[in-house]
């Protein structure tokens, strides 16, 4: 018999991304809800800016405007770190990036499993941005003993899904049918369960040390607790929530509204209160609530070098020394007209941040515009327009602001800025290799585009 080719892991990512999307919205009808605002919204923003409107037409972007742009879970052990990242490797997703939340009082680690290559990225940018529980960082011995002993029994990967990575692996890849059960299958582990794994007396025990750690630690598996769709207009959707029924976080996290869109703007929807049920000794569980699980909308803008990274970095601590936001959301206009006069000193066009190096650009030649003669410098040939440079999108997160998306979810606006450090060998260790670094990535985008649009326009003698 021939054998079937494997199917590519980019098409896996988008089966798994379409099924996850459809069991959220079956699960938190709310999230249906904020849906059709974002498309709504950006359906409106597409006529009021036709410019807008041509530049995505013509790069692609208009089909997969409403598709979610990432999702998020939280794990308990360092064996499921593992066996999750060989999950996310079959849809060609791979660990980018170290998160240390616990400088915000957050007592997580984190990365973001996602395509590293261009291509992959242009055919779908799905994400998720994984957290791993730091039992070092649980105060109480004896319960981070418990803790570590209930999560021992729990296996998050169906047999069935492991025999498919296994397969993956050996054979380099999933025929079309074994793809469609692995993704059924991997839907398994990201499902919610309303029967908590444990009872009354033990989740509020885990509940009173952290919130999340309830959540990570009480249910058979790591409950995918948002997606995120992107929008054009991430102002108008913060607006529009309340008249649909949602309940949004007080501040959009990361930076202002600008022009020139740089890194990531979120902000999200509260999460809702859940009927459970607790694993009670005698016959039937005794009902609860658990919080956890919400919606959250994104926007995204071009990805900064280490010298744009370290100018927001700083405008962004500045603003929240001088304008701190609390648990009720006050003060959130003052913290909003700050960041906006500190960013003030970022520059806000896509030329001013290419000429001062502040983000990451990807060429590409116009061959119509080929020269004749061999060019003196690279900037020559972006006056003729021979050569032009597109923002590189930003694909990854921001530890501040997911700290805020994480407190806003467990239930305070406030924002907090100091305490324990990180371990990224101890993370390392459990995934069982290094997260890449995302500048190194966003870096060789850049210079190898640029190296194939200088050879196209046979300009190869140039460099940067
Ligand atoms: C993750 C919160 C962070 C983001 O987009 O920055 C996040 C979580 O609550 O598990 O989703
Ligand atoms: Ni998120």
């Amino acid at each position: 018999m021939a054998q079937t080719r494997p199917i590519d892991p980019d098409e896996i990512r988008t089966l798994f991304s379409s099924a996850m999307s459809e069991m959220y919205r079956n699960e938190v009808p709310q999230y249906g809800t904020l849906i059709d605002l974002v498309r709504d919204v950006n359906e409106e923003t597409l006529e009021a800016d036709p410019q807008l409107h041509a530049r995505l037409s013509a790069a692609g972007e208009l089909e997969r405007l409403d598709v979610e742009r990432h999702g998020a879970i939280r794990l308990g052990t360092p064996a499921e770190l593992h066996a999750i990242g060989r999950m996310f490797a079959v849809m060609g997703m791979y660990p980018v990036g170290y998160y240390d939340l616990s400088v915000a009082g957050i007592p997580v680690h984190s990365t973001a499993f996602r395509p590293i290559k261009h291509a992959s990225l242009e055919r779908n940018p799905f994400r998720v941005f994984c957290s791993l529980l730091r039992m070092d960082l649980i105060d109480d011995p004896d319960l981070a003993t418990k803790a570590k002993e209930i999560l021992s029994k729990r296996r998050i990967v169906t047999d069935e899904a492991m025999n498919l990575i296994n397969r993956a692996e050996s054979e380099g890849g999933l025929s079309p049918e074994d793809a469609a059960s692995f993704v059924r299958e991997s839907m398994e582990t990201f499902r919610w369960h309303r029967e908590a794994t444990v009872d009354a007396d033990t989740y509020n025990r885990l509940h009173d040390a952290h919130r999340l750690i309830a959540d990570v630690v009480s249910f058979r598996g790591p409950h995918i607790n948002h997606l995120t769709p992107r929008t054009l207009d991430i102002d108008a959707v913060q607006r529009g929530m309340p008249e649909r029924g949602i309940n949004p976080k007080a501040v959009i996290e990361g930076p202002p509204r600008r022009t020139a869109d740089i890194l990531l703007r979120q902000t999200s929807f509260k999460a809702l209160e859940e009927e459970i049920l607790f694993a009670e000794q005698e016959g039937k569980g005794k009902p609860g609530t658990h919080t956890a699980r919400f919606g959250e909308i994104e926007q995204r803008g071009v990805a900064l070098t280490q010298k744009g990274r370290d100018l927001y970095d700083r405008l962004l601590r500045q603003t929240r020394d001088a304008a701190r936001v609390g648990p009720q959301g006050e003060g959130a206009g003052e913290y909003v007209d700050e960041l906006e006069r500190q960013f003030s000193a970022f520059p806000d066009s896509y030329d001013k941040l290419l000429r001062e190096e502040l983000a990451f650009f990807r060429y590409r030649a116009n061959p119509s515009n080929k020269p004749l003669q061999p060019a003196e410098c690279i900037e020559e040939l972006m006056t003729s327009g021979a050569l032009v440079a597109d923002p590189q999108t930003y694909e990854d997160f921001l530890p501040v602001s997911a700290a805020g998306i994480f407190q806003s979810n467990l239930g305070s606006d406030k924002q907090s800025n100091a305490d324990a450090s990180g371990n990224r060998n101890a993370f390392e260790a459990a995934l069982g290799c290094k997260v890449l670094n995302e500048m190194e990535l966003y870096a060789s985008t850049q210079e190898e585009s640029l190296q194939h649009a200088l050879a196209v326009l046979g300009q190869s003698h140039l460099s940067r």
